[in-house]
Formats: structure tokens, sequence, C-alpha cells
């Protein structure tokens, strides 16, 4: 495995240097910010971006995320435009070096959380998923802080609006048409697309969701077969799911999955949990067993701590501040030496 962590381009408030002091630190996994989604990205920006990495000691080989333009999973007329750019940008990505490349297919929102300062008892905090908190939110008055995308509320209206009717075989037709679309650039590039799942998996806002349980990736890579069809296997967003068997899936899947996110959460009901540090003995997700089955099913791909807690009295972008997504770098770089040596004995 390669050991990587996210950095939000130049207006990241971390810089690549201390980064680069992360014990194993191959390289960061970034993106470029200002330029709309679903247009051409253009050789500067992504040279520039290079060449930041390159001079802090850091390979840039994952993108996250190129994001999908709507069009192309609502299926328009005008997603054939948008499918031709996102290839071009995955040739210009090839030739600065780009191997992986996670994005999701979620309609309008990404991931969601319904409280992103969740206190724990230690004076830390972290993002959190409630139920009640959920059913409580003003559907038509939508203020969802968080991601890396936003839009005006106009704006989310119009696209709840054009949503209205999607069903799930419908949604998945546009995915697989995507995919179909994009795989030419992929075989020439040899870049592997890392599909992340739906955060949380199931549908939200009357929107259907198609990534997140393991009979959508039969599907998936029945529908797609090509090698360069891949997973990013977020035990965060697939965690949230109960009616996950992670570390199964994780076997089942290990040489498919590109790219991993490695996540804890800790249920405190039924339906609701609160994000927490990556030691498996922190929460629900079993990450040991995961990074077990990982290994054991000849994952090659690439991994990064995700979703920190705030700790130390770090002010940082929620989930991602440097001190907990450091510390769980160190955890699971230990957890991956130990099982790996331990498997060739
Ligand atoms: C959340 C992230 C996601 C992810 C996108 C990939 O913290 O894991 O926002 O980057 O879904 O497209």
């Amino acid at each position: 495995m390669k050991m990587t962590f996210r950095w939000y381009g130049e207006k990241d408030v971390i810089p690549l240097n201390y980064i680069k002091q992360i014990p194993n630190m191959s390289g960061v996994v970034t993106a470029v910010y200002d330029v709309p989604v679903g247009e051409v990205w253009g050789d500067d920006k992504i040279m520039r971006l290079k060449s930041l990495c390159d001079k802090a000691g850091l390979e840039m080989e994952v993108i996250e995320s190129v994001p999908v333009h709507e069009d192309i999973k609502l299926g328009r007329p005008t997603r054939d435009r948008y499918i031709k750019n996102y290839a071009e940008n995955i040739r210009a990505l090839g030739k600065a070096g780009v191997k992986c490349i996670c994005y999701n297919f979620m309609p309008v929102f990404d991931w969601f959380r319904t409280n992103l300062d969740f206190k724990h008892a230690d004076g830390s905090s972290s993002l959190s998923y409630s139920e009640a908190d959920f059913n409580k939110l003003d559907k038509h008055n939508l203020r969802l802080p968080g991601w890396d995308e936003s839009y005006t509320s106009e704006e989310l209206n119009g696209l709840l609006n054009d949503y209205k009717g999607m069903t799930h075989e419908k949604l998945f037709e546009n995915l697989v048409y995507f995919l179909n679309g994009i795989m030419p650039a992929c075989d020439e590039t040899g870049i592997n697309m890392a599909i992340h799942p739906d955060d949380p998996p199931w549908d939200i806002f009357d929107l259907p969701r198609i990534v997140g349980k393991e009979s959508d990736y039969d599907k998936l890579f029945a529908a797609v077969p090509n090698v360069h069809n891949g997973i990013t296997f977020c035990t965060g967003s697939l965690g949230a799911g109960r009616f996950n068997d992670l570390p199964a899936m994780a076997r089942k899947y290990a040489k498919r999955i590109y790219f991993a996110h490695l996540r804890q959460l800790k249920f405190v009901n039924e339906t609701d949990f609160y994000e927490n540090g990556h030691q498996t003995c922190d929460g629900d997700v079993n990450v040991y067993a995961i990074a077990h089955e990982l290994v054991a099913g000849g994952f090659d791909g690439y991994i990064r701590p995700d979703h920190g807690r705030s700790i130390w009295g770090e002010q940082g972008k929620p989930g991602y501040g440097l001190f907990d997504r450091a510390l769980g770098a160190a955890y699971l770089n230990g957890l991956f030496e130990a099982i790996e040596k331990e498997m060739k004995k």
C-alpha cells in the first residue's frame, strides 16, 4: 500500500512540508479546485499542483475528485460534452503521472452529517449523524455546510426538482454510460477510476443512491468489467450501513479497490453515530480486520486516513485537521506493517 494524505491545494491551511513530515507519507491526494464542475482543468493548473508536490517531495498520484457534472448523472443530452471534457481531464492527469481518480455518483449531495462539531467528553470534537436531526431539516431551505462544493438554496431547489422521477435503475444506466465513455481514456493512460460510496449509503431527500452495498458493486462490475473501473473503499461511508460486512467486502473486492479511506465511527443507537479516532477499539469499524482482509486479498492501492477528530485545539476544516489524521496515518502504518510482515512468514 501507499500511504497518502488529502491536501486541499494552495488554499489548504496545512502546508505540504508538514504532510511530508508524517512518517511513511508517499504523497498527497488533491485536485484543481478553481475550475467549474464539468470543465477542462487545463495542463497549466495540473502542472502547477504537480510541481508544488514535487518540490515538497510528495507524489501526486491520486486525484480526489474529478467531480461528475449533474447533467451526466441526470442523463441529459449535454452529458456527451461533459464526458468528453472528463476524458480530456483523465488524459491530462495521466501526463502528470496520476494513477488513480476518486469520484462519486451521488445526485446533488456529497457526504452528509448532521453535526460538524460533535463534542466528546475529552474536549475533542468530530462529525456526527443523528436521524432525529436529519428529520428536522427544512427540506425547502437546506443549509448543509462542510462539503467541497455548495449551492445557493435556489440552485439546490432547482436541482432537487430536476431529479424528480429519477429512479435507481436510470441513475445506474447513467453511471454505466459515463464509465463506458471514459474507459478508453483510462485504457490509454492506465488510470484507475475509483468510485466513492454514497455517504451515508442510503437514499436521502428522495434522491436515489446506488453505490452503498455489496450487490451494488457486483452489479457495477458486471456492467463495466474493465479493470480500470474500481472502488474507493470508504469505511466511514460503507460502515454507516449496518447491513454491510466490511471485512468480507474488503476481501472480496481487494483487487478492485484502488483507494481506501480508512476512518472510524461509533454507533450510539440503531441509526445514530459519531466519528472517532482511527483505532479499532475506538468504534464499530473493525479497521484491523479490514486491513487484514485487504492485504490477504492482494490489495495494492493507496490508502489515506480520513475524517479525524479536532484535537489539541486545532481549528481546522471539520474532519480534515492535521493532528488526528496524522495520528491515524501512524496507526495505519503500524497496522499494515504488522499484517504485511505476518503474512509473508
Ligand atoms: C469526504 C470525502 C468525500 C469524497 C467524495 C469523492 O470526506 O470522502 O467528499 O471526497 O465523495 O468524490
